[in-house]
């Protein structure tokens, strides 16, 4: 981790107190907030790991501003982390935005010497991760975010556009390397072996944790999927796509949170997203009040998964055959008769191998979110930690079994049919 985070002079932590002075500057938040800044309120409502995040309200509407701080709020000034992330997110926000439409939150204003982004506030909508946990249905969500990770990833990708538009953003995003580091820490490397950094659920997990560790094909897979994620640079990636980075209502579904981007493997994006889900099913029979209380909640959680990749799949297929102008497989290859079947299959091998990969750092999120650092609400909530080990057990049985199986798969209908016979196993 990086220890020395620099803290430029102009730089100070944004309080509520002084919010409005600062965002009277801003013409457009004027225009949104309406009445006069004195009439504005603001508080800090931020409950993520990194940074503070304050709703201002006024007489005609509300905003949201995030500020990256030098540290990472979840464990304190011990551990200090660059501000630059808030640069990387904006930039982020910029580069998806012409692609993926009102998916993401609309950005009023970036302010470098704050490292504060000034942004639509959602409103009414929930984090997913908190809807999930609640037992609430979205019914398009799964649909959604395959659209956005196929219009995102698309439209980043060399398939899309030519070479150097990419390298120029993967020099651009090749700066963020602090936020990579936590993912290379946290995700590929600390789960794997005994680090101050990790916890589990002692002493219930105990003998699964050391299974794990004494998996040499678990870890040699982790491993590969690691060098990719720093070696493919494929499109650009969300790099934390988890239900926590999404939010919703029965009708909109908004991706936010994207400080970790930078050019890697789709794979990644998708992964995140599915196991997020896969963890939020395992811990279903936890939260339940009643034996049987979700079942048919779980059922709903795999159609969306399901939905997923199939959104994904056909969007991102759809996009390749009708708008693939870049400089990976050239369309100018291809104009003989007899050509589009070669290229048909290719497109289909592309997308069977973002299939594996899918799985694969699926999994690499799973293992990571029950024996590492930072764990998700979805099993932390579960207060009983006999009952959390259980689910935490099926989420460790799944991510083993995909590390192993993950290209065996043919179909996401087959992937998720195997699910409850792994998690009973
Ligand atoms: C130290 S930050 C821990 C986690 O929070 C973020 O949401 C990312 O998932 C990161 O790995
Ligand atoms: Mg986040």
């Amino acid at each position: 981790m990086n220890t020395t985070a620099q803290v430029p002079a102009g730089y100070r932590t944004l309080e509520t107190a002084s919010l409005a002075n600062w965002l009277a500057a801003l013409p457009a938040v004027r225009e949104r907030l309406g009445g006069a800044p004195g009439r504005w309120t603001a508080r800090e409502v931020g409950d993520g790991n990194l940074n503070l995040v304050f709703i201002v309200d006024g007489p005609e509407g509300s905003i949201c501003v995030k500020q990256a701080l030098p540290y990472l709020r979840v464990a304190g000034p011990s551990w200090p982390m660059t501000l630059e992330r808030a640069y990387y997110e904006q930039a982020y926000y910029a580069a998806v935005a012409p692609h993926v439409g009102a998916a993401i939150p609309h950005v009023f204003h970036y302010d470098p010497d704050q490292y504060a982004i000034v942004m639509e506030r959602l409103t009414p909508h929930v984090i997913l991760r908190r809807g999930l946990i609640a037992g609430h249905r979205y019914a398009s969500v799964g649909q959604d975010i395959g659209d956005y990770v196929a219009r995102a990833g698309f439209f980043t990708s060399d398939l899309a556009e030519p070479f150097e538009r990419k390298f120029d953003r993967i020099a651009r995003f090749a700066g963020n390397t602090d936020l990579v580091r936590i993912s290379v820490d946290l995700i590929f490397t600390d789960p794997y072996f005994e680090h101050p950094r990790n916890r589990h659920t002692r002493p219930h997990l105990d003998r699964d944790v050391a299974a794990l560790r004494c998996d040499a094909a678990a870890k040699g897979a982790a491993a590969e999927l690691g060098r990719r994620f720093l070696g493919e640079t494929q499109a650009l990636i969300h790099g934390d796509l988890h239900s926590g980075s999404i939010m919703v209502t029965d009708a909109d579904t908004r991706v936010i949170d994207p400080e970790f981007a930078f050019y890697g493997p789709l794979g990644f994006d998708l992964g995140a997203f599915l196991g997020n889900l896969v963890l939020a099913w395992c811990a279903q029979p936890g939260l339940a009040l009643r034996p049987g209380e979700r079942d048919a909640y779980r059922d709903w959680i795999l159609e969306q998964a399901r939905a997923f990749w199939t959104a994904f799949h056909d969007r991102f297929l759809g996009l390749w055959r009708t708008a693939g102008h870049g400089d990976a497989w050239p369309a100018a290859l291809f104009r003989e008769p007899g050509d589009g079947a070669a290229l048909e299959s290719a497109r289909r091998q592309y997308l069977d191998a973002l299939f594996a990969d899918m799985l694969g750092y699926a999994a690499c999120k799973m293992i990571r979110r029950v024996v590492g650092f930072a764990h998700v609400a979805d099993l932390d909530d579960i207060a009983d930690p006999a009952r959390r080990a259980c689910c935490e057990r099926s989420a460790l049985g799944i991510a083993r079994h995909w590390l192993a199986r993950r290209r065996e798969y043919g179909s996401i209908e087959d992937a998720l049919a195997a699910l409850p016979e792994i998690a009973a196993a």
